[in-house]
């Protein structure tokens, strides 16, 4: 087995199979609190490998000693590099902002630590690839690493992958992956941590688009061969603690994605869709059939068997709410219906099975290197206004 040297010179360590997996935390404000809920309560409802919520940790010693005492942490603690150095911790989940993730990543890999750490895998490319190759260098010593897309973890979509696995939709020709949210339409809404390219990376685009994007690879397989991309900020200057500051991230983007199997998919994401709360939206068109969701119903899934005599066709809701869905077995009697927080509940629990059968954990960092890169290039895209065709004609006046 490999053992290479770490960026600081030590030699990195090969985890222990421990009775007890010890987990950190770094970070608690809304993925934290979601992370929590989910380590909280999947050993309740799952088969999982025995764990401790042993430390959450964030910048606040006071803020973050509340946190640990609310979602059921043992302790807090406020410097994560002396976290990576505890023998006790064997986990570190890492809910901290995208800009942060890398180093973490990159340290607690090299500690011998699995890393789960929320999406996007990171805000630029180049931190990615460093992120992934960190990644493969531990995964042959044993140590798993694994990127937050939650909504792999939907039942309904879960369930959509395996209808489409089994050629229920024949070829996929295209389809549209849109996330629509509304929390930006107000100008007025104050500037964020969100809306800052050197904190956030990007916009709409990291935030929202990766998962869409992430979505048409979990469902179809395959890697994107072609991108045109275009992004658009609607508000450029927000209320800031001191006045007026600018926006420097995307408050939507487009994207149209050429698959290698022939496929295209169209991609749509804004903050500034009005009325729309959380809406990632998927259809899936087939030669044999469609399907259809919306995370905002995320129970059902819309399928049209287009096998059957067209007289009789029709799309179906099906509600993913029975044992023979995937996940649901655990959970409620049928039409009991779960929400968006037990996403993160069967993603602990994939990860915790991954971790105990010394397998490697999916989506994995390449996977999420393979969204970044298509991120990236949207970016590209849009910036080099390459798929922008200029119309110099004067409009068709009426009646002409
Ligand atoms: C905020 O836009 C956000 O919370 C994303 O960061 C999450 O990944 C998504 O699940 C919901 O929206």
């Amino acid at each position: 087995m490999n053992s290479p040297e770490s960026t600081d010179g030590t030699t990195p360590e090969t985890p222990s199979v421990p009775g007890t997996l010890g987990v950190a935390m770094i970070g608690y404000a809304f993925m934290g609190k979601a992370h929590s809920n989910a380590w909280r309560n999947v050993a309740s409802y799952f088969d999982v490998p025995a764990f401790e919520q042993k430390v959450l940790v964030g910048r606040d010693a006071g803020q973050v000693a509340a946190a640990a005492e609310k979602y059921g942490w043992a302790e807090s603690a406020t410097d994560w590099r002396s976290v990576l150095e505890r023998d006790d911790i064997h986990i570190v989940d890492i809910c901290a902002p995208g800009w942060m993730h890398a180093e973490i990543a990159i340290a607690a890999l090299e500690a011998g630590k699995h890393v789960l750490v929320e999406k996007p895998l990171a805000n630029t490319l180049a931190e990615a690839e460093a992120m992934t190759e960190a990644a493969a260098t531990a995964r042959e010593r044993g140590v798993q690493s694994m990127i937050g897309f939650n909504y792999r973890r939907v039942p309904a979509l879960a369930l959509a992958k395996e209808l489409i696995a089994e050629g229920r939709l024949g070829t996929v020709r295209h389809v549209r992956a849109a996330y629509l949210q509304d929390w930006l339409t107000d100008p007025e809404s104050p500037m964020t941590w969100r809306l800052n390219k050197e904190t956030a990376g990007s916009g709409a685009l990291g935030d929202i688009a990766s998962h869409a994007i992430d979505q048409v690879l979990f469902l179809l397989g395959g890697t994107v061969t072609e991108v045109s991309g275009r992004l658009h900020t609607f508000v450029t200057s927000r209320p800031g603690a001191d006045g007026p500051e600018d926006v420097t991230v995307d408050d939507a983007a487009w994207a149209t994605l050429t698959l290698d199997s022939g496929t295209i998919a169209s991609v749509e994401v804004s903050r500034m869709a009005t009325g729309r709360k959380n809406s990632l939206r998927l259809e899936i068109y087939g030669d044999k059939g469609s399907l259809l969701f919306d995370l905002e119903n995320l129970s059902e899934l819309g399928f049209l068997d287009a096998t059957v005599p067209v007289r009789e066709q029709g799309f179906r809701r099906i509600l993913v709410n029975e044992p023979e869905h995937p996940y649901m077995d655990a959970w409620w009697p049928q039409g009991h219906v779960i929400g968006w927080e037990h996403t993160f509940t069967h993603e602990i629990r994939d990860f915790l099975l991954a971790i105990g059968g010394g397998t490697a954990p999916s989506p994995s960092f390449e996977e999420g290197l393979a969204v970044q890169r298509v991120l990236a290039a949207v970016e590209e895209s849009a910036n080099a206004k390459s798929s922008i065709i200029q119309l110099t004609t004067a409009p068709i006046t009426e009646g002409a």
